[in-house]
């Protein structure tokens, strides 16, 4: 007799009503405890151990655009996230699957099973979620923007073996401009990463400037200005590690044509004196994910740059990589 072996499905969380931002999530995601462990450095009750980032990592940060904390989410954690993905995107079909939580990858049969993106992951799962919280991350975090952090968004980009999407160059504020620049991507690499199987890449020190991503007035998703690809390197590292990136540091990523798959989990952060200052259905959806994530809500908006590109959005698509791909095409198609 042929078993079936059916996964547990993984919880889910509703998003929080919107009253400034959610404070308290602690009704719904246990915060760090003994048993929920992250990076493996240290037990989360040993709280005067403190992740310090190094002053060669900061000035990278600050000179560069960006640092990699090296195998920053232990094993453990690394394979529990797995996991999760797994259960999360084990029914899916480019047929069947739920469009507003996930994104398939293109070129492939109505059966075919290989996922390009899971939307918002930190405010739909628990798990997720609770490693947006945690002690670890957010102590890193606060060691680059400041001591009152907001979250505000989180995707698991795929990149699967042999189909994984390319994604061009973009720097990440360019879609949801704020009032300062005081905002950090972080990157989790969840298998080794290098450039055989589509690691980040970054151009460093380019993080002081607005590059072009419009073309007739349109905002394209990418990078239409020029760019200087010679300069840029590729961030390979192993699972686990985390990229802490400024978010106007232009970054890519080549498409996966080896065997090996390429997950990353993204989350981004902003401070919280940070304001978003264009409003559109994008940027509106977007802000339903902000939660204050540690210090204290504020009230009083800072400026960095003196003035900033407002996106607007040529189709009503929430996807990158159908923004990019369009655009890529429109552009062939004018030369
Ligand atoms: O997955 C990658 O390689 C980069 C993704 C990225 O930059 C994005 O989704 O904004």
């Amino acid at each position: 007799m042929m078993m079936t072996h059916t996964r547990p499905s993984i919880p889910q969380l509703t998003l929080p009503r919107q009253r400034g931002y959610s404070q308290d999530a602690s009704q719904e995601v246990p915060r760090d405890s003994p048993k929920q462990s992250w990076t493996g450095h240290r037990s989360c009750l040993r709280r005067e151990q403190k992740i310090m980032l190094t002053a060669q990592q900061i000035s990278q940060y600050r000179d560069e655009g960006y640092t990699i904390l090296h195998e920053f989410l232990s094993r453990s954690a690394v394979d529990a996230i797995l996991s999760d993905i797994e259960d999360l995107t084990a029914t899916s079909t480019v047929a069947h699957h739920d469009a507003g939580r996930l994104e398939m990858e293109p070129n492939q049969k109505p059966e075919g099973r290989k996922v390009r993106r899971i939307y918002e992951p930190c405010s739909h799962y628990p798990r997720f979620r609770a490693l947006s919280e945690s002690m670890d991350l957010l102590d890193v975090i606060e060691q680059l923007i400041g001591p009152n952090l907001i979250f505000h968004l989180s995707k698991i980009n795929m990149k699967p073996a042999v189909l994984g999407s390319v994604v061009d160059w973009h720097q990440d504020l360019t879609y949801y401009p704020l009032t300062n620049t005081d905002s950090v991507t972080v990157l989790f690499y969840l298998e080794d990463a290098d450039a055989s199987n589509g690691c980040l890449q970054v151009i460093p020190c380019a993080h002081r400037s607005v590059l072009n991503h419009t073309s007739q007035g349109l905002f394209q998703g990418r990078v239409t200005g020029t760019i200087d690809a010679s300069k840029s390197v590729f961030l390979a590292a192993k699972a686990g590690s985390a990229i802490l990136m400024h978010c106007l540091t232009p970054h890519s990523s080549a498409p996966n044509n080896s065997p090996h798959p390429r997950t990353t989990l993204i989350m981004s952060y902003r401070a919280a004196d940070a304001f978003p200052i264009h409003l559109n259905l994008r940027t509106e959806a977007q802000e339903a994910h902000a939660r204050l994530v540690r210090g204290k809500e504020l009230t009083v908006a800072r400026f960095g740059l003196a003035s900033f590109p407002i996106p607007h959005f040529p189709r009503n698509t929430k996807s990158l990589y159908e923004l990019q791909e369009m655009s890529r095409k429109e552009e062939a198609a004018r030369v």
